[in-house]
């Protein structure tokens, strides 16, 4: 199977296009080719979204939102077949698959809800006999570049609201993952979304960013993906005046304080640290410890890591799937060692798993650090994978600026019973998300989602906040006294 490009409602012929293999993570079997674009691609995909956005931008929001509500419905017919695409292409175990399906079709349904919404404001004019509101005005051609760890759910949080809004896009999918892009493609077209509102580009990073990037009809990039990459997106968008939405990565931590529920605190912690293999830009990957209990969490989280089961994420008994592919491996290896060199405690895991089954796919074992300096690397890089590191600490204030001495700000959370500890860390952790006797993974997609410091700039996916990134405020003023009125100038 060949995978091209969507364009302007119209499947593109392979042409002298360049293919690359989608393989999937559990063995290594080749799913799929997919088109290697280039820039004369990212034109012809720009000029078909400026034609149709002119025409979108007219429709009434309350019907552009009929096409969610549609896209939405399709999804949920397809969910079991969209949840074992996913699962194949990307690793993550079918149940969250599923999972990730659903938020893309919980997404459908609540942007579709803002069609009816999109509210603007009236506001009092200085002025008498004169009217002024502001409203949400469609950008125009909007790009999106989306990773491999949430191929539909990330890509939802991003075109939705794009769609409902009036704007028609591009979107680039991660090379690893593009299966889902196809599949979205094919929801977009049955649901008769007029061609061109959507458009798919797959291929490299680099020559399709770029040139979405320095295109000029293309008025706002939204990217989800490294640190490294995003910055080189604001960089490059900021050269030629772009809005760019940007969320990057996370170091987030678990807390758990001594009068914290246990048992409570190490299901939280293996669900957000182990689940999707520990690629989630939210997973825990830090537990900050209170020392009166430091000893017996490590105890708990060791036997309850024994009931971990790795394999391929189509076997519904697997816990914990594998990585996307063989350089992510190594560089999880890689941090491992890192660790060791640095003086850390090895409790268990630390290894690249290829017996029997395993063979032929990228499994890392779990992987649980102990006395981990807080200023060590294993400490404060994202590492996106199945490897945590307990650090010790002796109060709530000292947990509090651990947490706070990344580069990152994505999610925290903390495990406690006091109410007061409770509001005083919710207010004092300096991260986009914070949960309280939860793990650090699970955003629900009507708040929003983004983070502080170096994982983002400032803007948010899905939420009704989503909607700042995709609209521009227009400001309008209606004169009717029936003479010239000057503002700021005295007109008595
Ligand atoms: C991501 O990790 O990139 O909050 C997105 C969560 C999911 C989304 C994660 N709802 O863990």
């Amino acid at each position: 199977m060949q995978l091209n490009n969507y364009i302007g409602g119209i499947w593109q012929d392979a042409g002298d296009a360049k293919y690359v293999p989608v393989t999937n993570p559990a063995n290594g079997e080749e799913l799929a080719q997919v088109r290697l674009s280039t820039k004369e691609d990212v034109n012809l995909a720009v000029a078909a979204a400026k034609e149709a956005q002119k025409k979108w931008a007219l429709v009434p929001a309350p019907k552009r939102a009929d096409y969610l509500y549609e896209i939405g419905r399709i999804m949920k017919e397809k969910k079991e077949h969209l949840a074992q695409v996913l699962t194949k292409e990307m690793g993550k175990v079918i149940e969250e698959g599923r999972g990730e399906v659903q938020e893309g079709i919980d997404m459908a349904f609540y942007m579709a809800g803002e069609g009816r919404r999109l509210f603007g404001e009236t506001t009092p004019s200085e002025l008498a006999d004169k009217f002024a509101m502001s409203v949400r005005a469609p950008i125009g051609v909007v790009g999106l570049i989306t990773p491999w760890n949430f191929p539909v759910a990330i890509a939802t949080w991003k075109s939705f609201p794009a769609i409902v809004a009036g704007n028609a896009f591009l979107w680039k999918p991660a090379t690893e993952t593009p299966m889902m892009a196809y599949e979205m493609a094919k929801v977009f077209e049955e649901a008769g979304l007029p061609p061109g509102v959507a458009n798919i580009i797959f291929g490299s990073g680099v020559e399709v960013g770029t040139a979405m990037i320095e295109h000029p009809d293309v008025k706002v990039i939204s990217f989800t993906g490294s640190t490294e990459t995003g910055r080189a997106v604001a960089e490059r968008g900021g050269r030629h005046l772009k809005k760019v939405s940007l969320e990057m990565g996370g170091k987030n931590a678990v807390i758990v304080m001594d009068d914290a529920d246990l048992g409570l605190a190490v299901e939280g912690i293996l669900w957000s640290a182990f689940g999707t293999a520990g690629q989630r830009c939210t997973a825990c990957s830090r537990v900050i410890v209170h020392k009166d209990v430091k000893e017996e969490l490590e105890t708990l989280l060791l036997t309850a890591m024994e009931q971990l089961t790795i394999g391929d994420g189509m076997d519904e008994t697997v816990k914990i799937g594998p990585v996307i592919n063989k350089k992510a491996l190594d560089k999880i290896h890689n941090y491992v060692q890192i660790g060791k060199d640095e003086g850390a405690t090895l409790l268990v895991g630390g290894e690249i798993l290829a017996e029997g089954n395993l063979a032929k796919g990228n499994y890392y074992a779990p992987t649980l650090f102990t006395n981990v300096d807080r200023d060590s690397r294993i400490a404060q890089e994202e590492i996106f994978g199945p490897v945590v590191s307990l650090i010790e600490v002796s109060s709530l204030e000292e947990a509090i600026e651990v947490n706070n001495s990344v580069t990152f700000g994505l999610s925290s959370s903390i495990f406690s019973r006091d109410v007061n500890t409770v509001f005083k860390a919710q207010r004092d952790l300096d991260t986009g998300i914070v949960y309280v006797n939860a793990g650090t993974t699970g955003a629900e997609i009507h708040l929003p989602f983004g983070g502080t410091k170096g994982t983002g700039n400032g803007h948010r996916d899905s939420g009704v906040a989503a909607l700042d990134v995709y609209t521009e405020w227009k400001s309008i003023y209606i004169d009717f006294s029936g003479k010239l009125q000057r503002a700021q100038i005295d007109n008595s």
